[in-house]
Protein backbone atom coordinates (compact mmCIF):
# COMPACT_ATOMS: atom_id res chain seq x y z
CA UNK A 1 0.00 0.00 0.00
CA UNK A 2 1.51 3.50 -1.14
CA UNK A 3 2.13 5.91 1.96
CA UNK A 4 2.23 9.70 0.30
CA UNK A 5 3.73 12.37 2.35
CA UNK A 6 2.01 15.59 1.08
CA UNK A 7 3.81 18.94 0.97
CA UNK A 8 1.41 21.30 3.27
CA UNK A 9 1.63 25.03 4.21
CA UNK A 10 0.29 25.32 8.06
CA UNK A 11 -2.85 27.27 9.56
CA UNK A 12 -2.25 29.43 11.90
CA UNK A 13 -6.01 28.88 13.41
CA UNK A 14 -6.20 25.62 15.07
CA UNK A 15 -6.00 26.67 18.52
CA UNK A 16 -7.85 23.74 20.57
CA UNK A 17 -10.63 25.93 22.45
CA UNK A 18 -11.83 24.95 25.92
CA UNK A 19 -13.20 21.12 24.39
CA UNK A 20 -10.91 20.38 21.34
CA UNK A 21 -10.94 22.52 17.60
CA UNK A 22 -14.31 23.88 16.33
CA UNK A 23 -14.75 25.40 13.13
CA UNK A 24 -17.27 25.78 10.43
CA UNK A 25 -17.69 22.81 8.16
CA UNK A 26 -16.14 24.58 5.02
CA UNK A 27 -12.88 25.46 7.47
CA UNK A 28 -12.80 21.72 7.87
CA UNK A 29 -13.28 21.22 4.10
CA UNK A 30 -10.70 23.52 3.01
CA UNK A 31 -7.36 21.02 1.33
CA UNK A 32 -5.25 19.70 3.94
CA UNK A 33 -7.52 21.46 7.03
CA UNK A 34 -8.03 18.82 8.67
CA UNK A 35 -4.97 16.30 7.51
CA UNK A 36 -2.92 19.22 9.28
CA UNK A 37 -4.56 19.28 12.57
CA UNK A 38 -4.73 15.41 12.65
CA UNK A 39 -0.88 15.50 11.67
CA UNK A 40 -0.06 18.08 14.63
CA UNK A 41 -1.71 15.42 16.80
CA UNK A 42 0.33 12.30 15.81
CA UNK A 43 3.45 14.33 15.72
CA UNK A 44 3.10 15.72 19.01
CA UNK A 45 2.06 12.11 20.52
CA UNK A 46 5.17 11.11 18.98
CA UNK A 47 7.15 14.25 20.67
CA UNK A 48 5.79 14.02 24.17
CA UNK A 49 5.07 10.30 24.65
CA UNK A 50 5.90 6.93 23.05
CA UNK A 51 6.13 6.59 19.35
CA UNK A 52 2.77 6.18 17.56
CA UNK A 53 4.25 3.08 16.07
CA UNK A 54 2.49 -0.19 16.93
CA UNK A 55 0.15 2.43 19.04
CA UNK A 56 -3.69 2.15 19.19
CA UNK A 57 -6.58 4.51 19.03
CA UNK A 58 -10.29 4.87 19.70
CA UNK A 59 -12.31 6.81 16.24
CA UNK A 60 -15.75 7.91 16.29
CA UNK A 61 -17.98 11.03 16.12
CA UNK A 62 -21.31 12.33 16.94
CA UNK A 63 -22.49 11.06 13.68
CA UNK A 64 -22.75 15.04 12.47
CA UNK A 65 -21.82 16.51 8.87
CA UNK A 66 -18.57 15.57 7.41
CA UNK A 67 -18.45 12.89 10.14
CA UNK A 68 -17.65 9.92 7.76
CA UNK A 69 -15.32 11.71 5.52
CA UNK A 70 -12.84 12.93 8.50
CA UNK A 71 -13.22 8.96 9.64
CA UNK A 72 -11.71 7.92 6.25
CA UNK A 73 -9.54 10.51 6.37
CA UNK A 74 -7.95 9.69 9.79
CA UNK A 75 -7.67 5.94 9.15
CA UNK A 76 -5.88 6.49 6.17
CA UNK A 77 -3.53 9.01 8.08
CA UNK A 78 -3.39 6.78 10.95
CA UNK A 79 -2.29 3.63 8.96
CA UNK A 80 0.29 6.09 7.27
CA UNK A 81 1.51 6.75 10.85
CA UNK A 82 2.40 3.57 12.12
CA UNK A 83 -0.71 2.71 14.19
CA UNK A 84 -1.32 -0.84 14.60
CA UNK A 85 -4.80 -0.76 15.51
CA UNK A 86 -8.11 1.74 15.10
CA UNK A 87 -11.84 0.70 17.15
CA UNK A 88 -14.32 2.55 15.27
CA UNK A 89 -17.91 2.81 16.37
CA UNK A 90 -19.66 1.30 13.45
CA UNK A 91 -21.12 4.13 11.20
CA UNK A 92 -18.51 6.26 12.66
CA UNK A 93 -20.36 6.64 15.84
CA UNK A 94 -19.25 6.86 19.13
CA UNK A 95 -20.89 9.35 21.98
CA UNK A 96 -17.66 11.55 24.11
CA UNK A 97 -18.63 9.30 27.18
CA UNK A 98 -18.89 6.12 25.29
CA UNK A 99 -15.58 6.91 23.38
CA UNK A 100 -13.80 7.55 26.98
CA UNK A 101 -15.10 4.24 28.35
CA UNK A 102 -13.88 2.31 25.14
CA UNK A 103 -10.80 3.92 24.92
CA UNK A 104 -10.05 2.69 28.92
CA UNK A 105 -11.70 -0.84 28.50
CA UNK A 106 -9.50 -1.53 25.51
CA UNK A 107 -6.30 0.43 27.03
CA UNK A 108 -6.16 2.09 23.73
CA UNK A 109 -3.26 4.58 23.76
CA UNK A 110 -5.71 7.63 23.16
CA UNK A 111 -8.78 8.90 20.70
CA UNK A 112 -9.92 10.72 18.18
CA UNK A 113 -13.48 12.09 19.10
CA UNK A 114 -15.66 14.37 16.35
CA UNK A 115 -17.79 16.45 17.44
CA UNK A 116 -18.86 20.45 18.12
CA UNK A 117 -20.69 19.17 20.82
CA UNK A 118 -24.24 21.06 21.74
CA UNK A 119 -23.34 23.50 17.96
CA UNK A 120 -25.44 23.26 15.40
CA UNK A 121 -24.22 20.62 12.58
CA UNK A 122 -25.13 20.67 8.42
CA UNK A 123 -23.11 22.18 5.83
CA UNK A 124 -23.33 25.39 7.28
CA UNK A 125 -22.84 24.24 10.44
CA UNK A 126 -19.89 23.83 12.64
CA UNK A 127 -17.59 20.03 12.89
CA UNK A 128 -14.93 19.83 15.46
CA UNK A 129 -12.08 17.34 16.46
CA UNK A 130 -10.74 16.32 20.13
CA UNK A 131 -7.86 14.19 20.94
CA UNK A 132 -7.96 12.24 24.10
CA UNK A 133 -5.57 10.41 26.48
CA UNK A 134 -4.95 6.89 27.25
CA UNK A 135 -6.61 7.79 30.35
CA UNK A 136 -9.76 8.49 28.13
CA UNK A 137 -9.85 12.15 29.23
CA UNK A 138 -9.67 15.18 26.74
CA UNK A 139 -5.93 15.65 26.78
CA UNK A 140 -4.55 18.33 29.55
CA UNK A 141 -3.34 21.89 28.18
CA UNK A 142 0.38 20.60 27.68
CA UNK A 143 -0.41 18.37 25.29
CA UNK A 144 -3.33 20.44 23.49
CA UNK A 145 -0.27 23.36 23.79
CA UNK A 146 2.13 20.48 22.08
CA UNK A 147 -0.48 19.89 19.21
CA UNK A 148 -1.52 23.69 18.34
CA UNK A 149 2.78 24.15 18.32
CA UNK A 150 2.96 21.72 15.81
CA UNK A 151 -0.19 22.76 13.67
CA UNK A 152 1.86 26.06 13.19
CA UNK A 153 5.22 24.97 12.04
CA UNK A 154 4.48 21.68 10.06
CA UNK A 155 5.66 20.74 6.59
CA UNK A 156 3.80 17.79 5.60
CA UNK A 157 1.10 15.25 6.54
CA UNK A 158 1.13 11.40 5.73
CA UNK A 159 -1.85 9.10 4.36
CA UNK A 160 -2.14 6.11 2.70
CA UNK A 161 -3.49 5.60 -1.05
CA UNK A 162 -6.61 2.85 -0.40
CA UNK A 163 -10.04 2.78 -0.85
CA UNK A 164 -12.54 3.78 1.84
CA UNK A 165 -12.52 0.99 4.90
CA UNK A 166 -16.05 -0.44 5.30
CA UNK A 167 -17.74 0.91 8.76
CA UNK A 168 -20.91 -0.16 8.77
CA UNK A 169 -19.72 -3.99 8.95
CA UNK A 170 -19.15 -4.54 12.76
CA UNK A 171 -15.79 -7.05 12.96
CA UNK A 172 -12.04 -6.70 11.75
CA UNK A 173 -11.00 -4.77 8.40
CA UNK A 174 -7.37 -4.41 6.94
CA UNK A 175 -5.72 -0.98 6.13
CA UNK A 176 -2.44 -2.06 4.63
CA UNK A 177 -0.75 -2.89 8.01
CA UNK A 178 -3.42 -1.30 10.13
CA UNK A 179 -6.50 -3.84 11.46
CA UNK A 180 -9.56 -1.49 12.14
CA UNK A 181 -11.78 -2.77 14.30
CA UNK A 182 -15.63 -1.72 13.81
CA UNK A 183 -17.11 -2.01 17.13
CA UNK A 184 -21.39 -1.61 18.09
CA UNK A 185 -21.10 1.81 19.51
CA UNK A 186 -23.96 0.91 22.17
CA UNK A 187 -23.10 -2.10 24.02
CA UNK A 188 -19.59 -1.60 25.92
CA UNK A 189 -21.40 1.89 27.38
CA UNK A 190 -24.31 -0.27 28.42
CA UNK A 191 -22.70 -2.70 30.26
CA UNK A 192 -20.84 -0.06 32.09
CA UNK A 193 -23.77 1.65 33.18
CA UNK A 194 -25.43 -1.50 34.01
CA UNK A 195 -22.79 -2.06 36.52
CA UNK A 196 -23.38 1.15 38.32
CA UNK A 197 -26.89 1.64 38.76
CA UNK A 198 -29.72 -0.05 40.09
CA UNK A 199 -31.34 -1.54 36.97
CA UNK A 200 -34.03 -3.57 38.79
CA UNK A 201 -35.25 -0.64 40.53
CA UNK A 202 -35.39 1.61 38.11
CA UNK A 203 -37.44 -1.31 36.13
CA UNK A 204 -39.53 -1.30 38.54
CA UNK A 205 -40.25 2.29 39.10
CA UNK A 206 -40.98 2.35 35.06
CA UNK A 207 -43.20 -0.49 35.31
CA UNK A 208 -45.21 0.82 38.35
CA UNK A 209 -46.37 3.49 35.84
CA UNK A 210 -43.52 6.39 36.00
CA UNK A 211 -43.30 8.04 33.10
CA UNK A 212 -40.48 9.58 31.68
CA UNK A 213 -39.35 10.89 28.34
CA UNK A 214 -35.99 11.57 26.57
CA UNK A 215 -35.24 13.63 23.98
CA UNK A 216 -32.21 12.74 21.80
CA UNK A 217 -32.60 16.28 19.77
CA UNK A 218 -31.78 13.94 16.52
CA UNK A 219 -28.02 13.46 18.29
CA UNK A 220 -25.63 10.98 19.18
CA UNK A 221 -27.36 9.59 21.96
CA UNK A 222 -30.88 8.27 20.16
CA UNK A 223 -29.42 5.07 19.64
CA UNK A 224 -28.02 4.83 23.77
CA UNK A 225 -31.16 6.00 24.74
CA UNK A 226 -33.04 3.66 23.03
CA UNK A 227 -31.53 0.13 24.07
CA UNK A 228 -31.39 1.32 27.97
CA UNK A 229 -34.04 3.33 28.34
CA UNK A 230 -36.47 1.10 26.32
CA UNK A 231 -34.99 -2.01 25.36
CA UNK A 232 -32.91 -2.40 29.01
CA UNK A 233 -35.31 -0.90 31.50
CA UNK A 234 -38.79 -1.97 29.72
CA UNK A 235 -39.57 2.05 29.47
CA UNK A 236 -42.11 2.14 26.59
CA UNK A 237 -41.37 2.67 22.79
CA UNK A 238 -41.54 6.14 22.16
CA UNK A 239 -40.02 7.45 25.24
CA UNK A 240 -36.95 8.44 23.49
CA UNK A 241 -37.57 11.32 21.11
CA UNK A 242 -35.66 12.53 18.11
CA UNK A 243 -34.18 9.63 18.40
CA UNK A 244 -32.75 9.28 15.13
CA UNK A 245 -29.41 10.43 14.87
CA UNK A 246 -29.29 12.74 11.85
CA UNK A 247 -26.31 14.64 9.95
CA UNK A 248 -27.58 18.15 10.74
CA UNK A 249 -29.53 17.35 13.97
CA UNK A 250 -32.87 17.63 12.17
CA UNK A 251 -31.87 21.44 11.93
CA UNK A 252 -32.15 21.70 15.11
CA UNK A 253 -29.38 23.23 17.59
CA UNK A 254 -28.39 19.62 20.06
CA UNK A 255 -28.17 21.96 23.18
CA UNK A 256 -30.37 20.48 25.68
CA UNK A 257 -31.46 23.76 27.14
CA UNK A 258 -34.88 25.87 27.93
CA UNK A 259 -34.04 27.38 24.45
CA UNK A 260 -33.29 24.76 22.07
CA UNK A 261 -34.94 21.43 24.00
CA UNK A 262 -38.16 23.15 23.57
CA UNK A 263 -40.13 20.38 22.24
CA UNK A 264 -39.02 18.47 25.66
CA UNK A 265 -39.80 21.49 27.60
CA UNK A 266 -43.33 22.17 25.79
CA UNK A 267 -43.84 18.20 26.82
CA UNK A 268 -42.70 18.57 30.53
CA UNK A 269 -44.76 22.06 30.73
CA UNK A 270 -48.15 20.97 29.29
CA UNK A 271 -50.49 23.21 30.38
CA UNK A 272 -52.56 19.98 31.78
CA UNK A 273 -50.08 19.07 34.45
CA UNK A 274 -51.64 15.30 34.94
CA UNK A 275 -51.05 14.86 31.02
CA UNK A 276 -46.96 15.76 31.69
CA UNK A 277 -44.43 12.66 31.99
CA UNK A 278 -42.83 12.70 35.87
CA UNK A 279 -39.39 13.00 34.47
CA UNK A 280 -38.18 14.45 31.31
CA UNK A 281 -34.32 14.52 30.11
CA UNK A 282 -32.22 15.82 26.92
CA UNK A 283 -28.75 15.50 25.69
CA UNK A 284 -26.28 16.92 23.40
CA UNK A 285 -24.92 16.60 19.76
CA UNK A 286 -22.27 13.99 21.22
CA UNK A 287 -23.71 12.57 24.56
CA UNK A 288 -21.91 14.39 26.87
CA UNK A 289 -24.83 16.72 28.33
CA UNK A 290 -27.52 16.34 30.31
CA UNK A 291 -30.58 18.39 31.25
CA UNK A 292 -32.82 17.40 33.51
CA UNK A 293 -36.66 18.22 34.30
CA UNK A 294 -39.67 17.44 36.44
CA UNK A 295 -43.26 17.71 36.02
CA UNK A 296 -43.20 21.51 35.58
CA UNK A 297 -39.82 21.90 37.38
CA UNK A 298 -36.34 22.68 35.84
CA UNK A 299 -33.43 21.30 37.72
CA UNK A 300 -30.50 23.77 37.63
CA UNK A 301 -26.91 21.88 36.63
CA UNK A 302 -25.37 23.17 39.67
CA UNK A 303 -28.58 21.61 42.06
CA UNK A 304 -27.86 18.52 39.81
CA UNK A 305 -24.45 18.10 40.61
CA UNK A 306 -25.02 18.80 44.45
CA UNK A 307 -28.66 16.02 44.60
CA UNK A 308 -26.37 13.69 43.18
CA UNK A 309 -23.81 13.75 45.32
CA UNK A 310 -26.11 14.08 48.52
CA UNK A 311 -27.93 10.77 47.41
CA UNK A 312 -24.80 9.16 45.89
CA UNK A 313 -24.82 6.20 47.88
CA UNK A 314 -27.96 4.84 46.45
CA UNK A 315 -26.84 4.00 43.50
CA UNK A 316 -24.57 0.56 43.48
CA UNK A 317 -21.26 1.61 42.16
CA UNK A 318 -21.27 4.62 44.21
CA UNK A 319 -22.63 2.45 47.56
CA UNK A 320 -19.31 2.76 49.61
CA UNK A 321 -19.10 7.34 48.84
CA UNK A 322 -17.13 9.63 47.16
CA UNK A 323 -14.16 9.98 47.64
CA UNK A 324 -14.41 14.19 46.43
CA UNK A 325 -16.44 16.15 44.47
CA UNK A 326 -15.18 19.00 41.67
CA UNK A 327 -17.06 21.65 40.09
CA UNK A 328 -15.85 24.10 37.80
CA UNK A 329 -15.50 27.76 38.96
CA UNK A 330 -18.34 29.49 37.59
CA UNK A 331 -20.90 26.62 39.17
CA UNK A 332 -22.37 27.33 41.76
CA UNK A 333 -21.40 26.13 45.35
CA UNK A 334 -24.41 23.98 46.29
CA UNK A 335 -21.81 21.20 45.82
CA UNK A 336 -19.67 22.84 48.01
CA UNK A 337 -21.98 22.41 51.11
CA UNK A 338 -22.97 18.98 50.14
CA UNK A 339 -19.02 17.96 50.51
CA UNK A 340 -18.55 20.16 53.73
CA UNK A 341 -21.28 17.93 55.39
CA UNK A 342 -20.05 14.86 53.88
CA UNK A 343 -16.45 15.83 55.02
CA UNK A 344 -14.51 15.39 51.60
CA UNK A 345 -12.75 17.89 49.73
CA UNK A 346 -14.51 19.96 47.38
CA UNK A 347 -12.42 21.35 44.30
CA UNK A 348 -12.66 24.40 42.40
CA UNK A 349 -11.30 23.93 38.51
CA UNK A 350 -11.96 25.88 35.39
CA UNK A 351 -13.98 25.24 32.79
CA UNK A 352 -14.05 22.54 30.66
CA UNK A 353 -13.44 18.75 31.33
CA UNK A 354 -9.64 18.59 31.15
CA UNK A 355 -8.77 20.19 34.02
CA UNK A 356 -11.04 16.83 36.41
CA UNK A 357 -8.87 14.22 34.44
CA UNK A 358 -5.73 14.45 36.83
CA UNK A 359 -8.36 15.29 40.06
CA UNK A 360 -10.15 11.82 39.34
CA UNK A 361 -6.74 9.60 38.20
CA UNK A 362 -5.28 10.56 41.37
CA UNK A 363 -8.31 9.12 43.29
CA UNK A 364 -8.61 12.72 44.67
CA UNK A 365 -12.72 13.05 43.70
CA UNK A 366 -15.24 10.94 42.53
CA UNK A 367 -17.90 13.35 41.11
CA UNK A 368 -17.92 16.31 38.77
CA UNK A 369 -19.60 18.81 37.15
CA UNK A 370 -20.20 22.04 35.28
CA UNK A 371 -23.22 24.53 35.85
CA UNK A 372 -23.53 24.34 31.25
CA UNK A 373 -25.16 20.68 31.99
CA UNK A 374 -22.13 18.47 32.30
CA UNK A 375 -22.08 16.02 34.99
CA UNK A 376 -20.09 13.07 35.31
CA UNK A 377 -17.90 10.55 37.20
CA UNK A 378 -14.58 8.41 37.50
CA UNK A 379 -16.30 5.80 35.60
CA UNK A 380 -15.26 7.30 32.25
CA UNK A 381 -13.60 10.90 32.02
CA UNK A 382 -15.93 12.94 30.02
CA UNK A 383 -19.05 14.08 31.61
CA UNK A 384 -21.67 11.88 30.70
CA UNK A 385 -25.27 12.59 29.85
CA UNK A 386 -26.97 9.45 30.11
CA UNK A 387 -25.20 8.42 33.09
CA UNK A 388 -26.85 11.67 34.69
CA UNK A 389 -30.30 10.73 33.13
CA UNK A 390 -29.57 7.59 35.03
CA UNK A 391 -28.47 8.51 38.29
CA UNK A 392 -31.20 10.85 38.30
CA UNK A 393 -33.82 7.62 37.89
CA UNK A 394 -32.24 5.25 40.41
CA UNK A 395 -32.31 8.30 43.01
CA UNK A 396 -36.11 8.79 42.29
CA UNK A 397 -36.46 4.90 42.33
CA UNK A 398 -35.13 4.97 45.75
CA UNK A 399 -36.70 7.90 47.32
CA UNK A 400 -40.02 7.52 46.08
CA UNK A 401 -40.35 11.57 45.45
CA UNK A 402 -41.37 13.77 42.39
CA UNK A 403 -38.33 15.46 40.85
CA UNK A 404 -39.62 18.59 42.59
CA UNK A 405 -39.86 17.72 46.10
CA UNK A 406 -36.70 16.01 45.71
CA UNK A 407 -35.37 19.45 45.00
CA UNK A 408 -37.12 20.78 47.80
CA UNK A 409 -35.87 18.81 50.20
CA UNK A 410 -32.67 19.81 49.47
CA UNK A 411 -32.97 23.13 49.31
CA UNK A 412 -34.44 22.77 52.49
CA UNK A 413 -31.24 20.75 53.98
CA UNK A 414 -28.58 23.05 52.72
CA UNK A 415 -30.16 26.07 51.84
CA UNK A 416 -30.54 27.51 48.17
CA UNK A 417 -27.38 28.82 45.56
CA UNK A 418 -29.66 30.88 43.64
CA UNK A 419 -27.76 30.63 40.51
CA UNK A 420 -28.49 31.78 36.48
CA UNK A 421 -26.71 31.79 33.37
CA UNK A 422 -26.64 34.74 30.98
CA UNK A 423 -25.48 34.21 27.66
CA UNK A 424 -24.50 37.61 24.76
CA UNK A 425 -23.83 35.14 21.55
CA UNK A 426 -22.35 36.26 18.27
CA UNK A 427 -20.71 39.68 19.34
CA UNK A 428 -18.04 41.18 17.66
CA UNK A 429 -14.92 40.07 18.98
CA UNK A 430 -13.63 43.28 19.95
CA UNK A 431 -16.52 44.50 21.65
CA UNK A 432 -16.38 41.48 24.32
CA UNK A 433 -12.70 41.28 24.71
CA UNK A 434 -12.98 45.87 25.63
CA UNK A 435 -15.70 44.84 27.54
CA UNK A 436 -13.74 41.92 29.63
CA UNK A 437 -11.06 44.80 29.43
CA UNK A 438 -13.06 47.40 31.17
CA UNK A 439 -13.82 45.25 33.48
CA UNK A 440 -9.97 44.68 35.00
CA UNK A 441 -9.39 47.98 34.78
CA UNK A 442 -11.91 48.31 37.47
CA UNK A 443 -10.61 45.54 39.61
CA UNK A 444 -8.41 48.36 41.85
CA UNK A 445 -11.11 50.73 42.86
CA UNK A 446 -14.13 47.99 43.47
CA UNK A 447 -12.93 46.02 46.58
CA UNK A 448 -15.05 47.88 49.30
CA UNK A 449 -17.61 49.40 47.60
CA UNK A 450 -21.18 49.49 47.83
CA UNK A 451 -23.66 48.87 45.03
CA UNK A 452 -27.26 48.84 45.94
CA UNK A 453 -27.69 46.34 49.35
CA UNK A 454 -24.20 45.01 47.95
CA UNK A 455 -20.61 45.09 48.77
CA UNK A 456 -17.95 43.97 46.85
CA UNK A 457 -15.36 41.82 48.78
CA UNK A 458 -12.64 40.84 46.46
CA UNK A 459 -12.52 40.60 42.26
CA UNK A 460 -9.86 38.63 39.97
CA UNK A 461 -9.18 37.09 37.46
CA UNK A 462 -9.11 33.38 38.10
CA UNK A 463 -5.86 31.25 38.09
CA UNK A 464 -5.87 27.64 38.83
CA UNK A 465 -2.99 25.59 39.95
CA UNK A 466 -3.07 21.78 39.44
CA UNK A 467 -3.14 20.24 42.50
CA UNK A 468 -1.67 17.07 41.23
CA UNK A 469 0.98 18.26 38.44
CA UNK A 470 1.67 21.84 39.21
CA UNK A 471 0.66 23.10 36.14
CA UNK A 472 -1.02 26.43 35.79
CA UNK A 473 -4.09 28.17 34.26
CA UNK A 474 -4.42 31.92 33.89
CA UNK A 475 -7.35 33.96 32.47
CA UNK A 476 -10.45 31.27 33.54
CA UNK A 477 -12.69 34.13 34.34
CA UNK A 478 -13.21 37.38 36.13
CA UNK A 479 -14.90 36.98 39.35
CA UNK A 480 -16.82 39.64 41.82
CA UNK A 481 -17.10 38.28 44.83
CA UNK A 482 -19.81 40.24 47.50
CA UNK A 483 -19.69 40.04 51.50
CA UNK A 484 -22.71 38.10 51.50
CA UNK A 485 -21.37 35.08 49.41
CA UNK A 486 -23.07 36.40 46.12
CA UNK A 487 -21.05 36.09 43.01
CA UNK A 488 -21.31 37.66 39.43
CA UNK A 489 -18.58 36.07 37.05
CA UNK A 490 -18.29 36.95 33.48
CA UNK A 491 -15.98 34.65 31.00
CA UNK A 492 -15.86 34.22 27.61
CA UNK A 493 -16.95 31.17 25.79
CA UNK A 494 -13.89 29.16 24.12
CA UNK A 495 -16.26 26.85 22.16
CA UNK A 496 -18.54 29.49 19.64
CA UNK A 497 -17.11 29.81 16.24
CA UNK A 498 -19.42 33.00 15.13
CA UNK A 499 -17.64 36.08 16.87
CA UNK A 500 -17.40 36.13 20.73
CA UNK A 501 -19.69 34.49 23.44
CA UNK A 502 -20.27 36.61 26.73
CA UNK A 503 -21.37 34.54 29.57
CA UNK A 504 -22.49 36.17 32.93
CA UNK A 505 -22.55 33.70 35.55
CA UNK A 506 -24.92 34.83 38.38
CA UNK A 507 -25.22 33.49 42.25
CA UNK A 508 -26.66 34.66 45.20
CA UNK A 509 -26.97 32.44 48.75
CA UNK A 510 -30.48 31.79 50.34
CA UNK A 511 -30.69 30.00 53.28
CA UNK A 512 -34.54 30.34 52.92
CA UNK A 513 -35.40 28.47 49.96
CA UNK A 514 -39.02 29.22 50.23
CA UNK A 515 -38.54 32.97 49.94
CA UNK A 516 -38.26 33.42 46.22
CA UNK A 517 -40.00 30.60 45.05
CA UNK A 518 -38.79 28.76 41.96
CA UNK A 519 -38.26 31.84 40.48
CA UNK A 520 -34.13 32.22 40.35
CA UNK A 521 -34.73 35.61 37.73
CA UNK A 522 -36.57 37.15 39.96
CA UNK A 523 -34.17 36.56 43.29
CA UNK A 524 -31.06 37.56 41.41
CA UNK A 525 -32.36 40.99 39.66
CA UNK A 526 -30.56 42.78 41.75
CA UNK A 527 -27.41 41.29 40.76
CA UNK A 528 -27.92 41.52 37.36
CA UNK A 529 -28.40 44.86 37.19
CA UNK A 530 -24.89 45.51 39.30
CA UNK A 531 -23.59 43.11 35.84
CA UNK A 532 -25.15 45.60 33.40
CA UNK A 533 -23.69 48.33 35.47
CA UNK A 534 -20.18 47.11 35.88
CA UNK A 535 -19.87 46.09 32.95
CA UNK A 536 -21.81 48.83 30.66
CA UNK A 537 -23.47 46.27 28.70
CA UNK A 538 -26.26 48.10 26.85
CA UNK A 539 -23.83 50.94 26.10
CA UNK A 540 -21.07 48.64 24.88
CA UNK A 541 -23.14 45.47 23.10
CA UNK A 542 -26.42 47.25 22.00
CA UNK A 543 -28.16 44.13 23.42
CA UNK A 544 -31.10 44.41 25.70
CA UNK A 545 -31.60 41.04 26.79
CA UNK A 546 -29.57 37.45 26.60
CA UNK A 547 -29.40 35.45 23.66
CA UNK A 548 -30.08 32.15 26.00
CA UNK A 549 -31.02 32.52 30.06
CA UNK A 550 -30.16 29.25 31.58
C1 LIG B 1 -18.84 25.36 27.19
C2 LIG B 1 -19.26 25.22 28.64
C3 LIG B 1 -18.23 24.42 29.40
C4 LIG B 1 -18.04 23.07 28.71
C5 LIG B 1 -17.70 23.27 27.25
C6 LIG B 1 -17.62 21.97 26.49
O1 LIG B 1 -17.60 26.02 27.12
O2 LIG B 1 -19.45 26.49 29.24
O3 LIG B 1 -18.63 24.28 30.74
O4 LIG B 1 -17.01 22.35 29.33
O5 LIG B 1 -18.68 24.07 26.63
O6 LIG B 1 -18.83 21.26 26.57
P1 LIG B 1 -17.48 27.59 26.80
O7 LIG B 1 -16.01 27.84 26.71
O8 LIG B 1 -18.23 27.83 25.53
O9 LIG B 1 -18.13 28.28 27.95
V1 LIG B 1 -19.29 20.25 25.30
O10 LIG B 1 -20.70 19.54 25.68
O11 LIG B 1 -19.03 21.24 24.09
O12 LIG B 1 -17.99 19.12 25.16
CO1 LIG C 1 -21.13 17.98 24.41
Amino acid sequence: MKTNVIDTTPFDDQKPGTSGLRKKVEVFRQAAYLENFVQAIFDSIRDNADAPENRSLVLGGDGRYYNREAIQIILRMAAANGFSKVWVGQGGILSTPAASCVIRKYQSFGGIILSASHNPGGPDGDFGIKYNTGNGGPAPEGITDAIFACSRSLKSYRIVEAPDVDIDSLGSHALGEMRVEVIDPVADYAELMESLFDFDAIRGLIAGGFRLCFDAMHAVTGPYAREILEQRLGAPAGTVINGVPLPDFGDGHPDPNLTYAHELVDIMFNADAQAAPDFGAASDGDGDRNMVLGRHFFVNPSDSLAIIAANATLAPGYSDGLAGIARSMPTSAAADRVADKLGIPCYETPTGWKFFGNLMDAGKVTLCGEESFGTGSSHVREKDGLWAVLFWLNILAQRHLSVEDVVHSHWAEYGRNVYSRHDYEALPSDVANDLMAHLKNRFGELPGKRLGTYTILFCDDFSYVDPVDGSIATGQGLRFGFTDGSRIVFRLSGTGTEGATLRIYLEAFEPDAARHGADAQLALQPLIEIAHDLSQLQQRTGRLAPTVIT
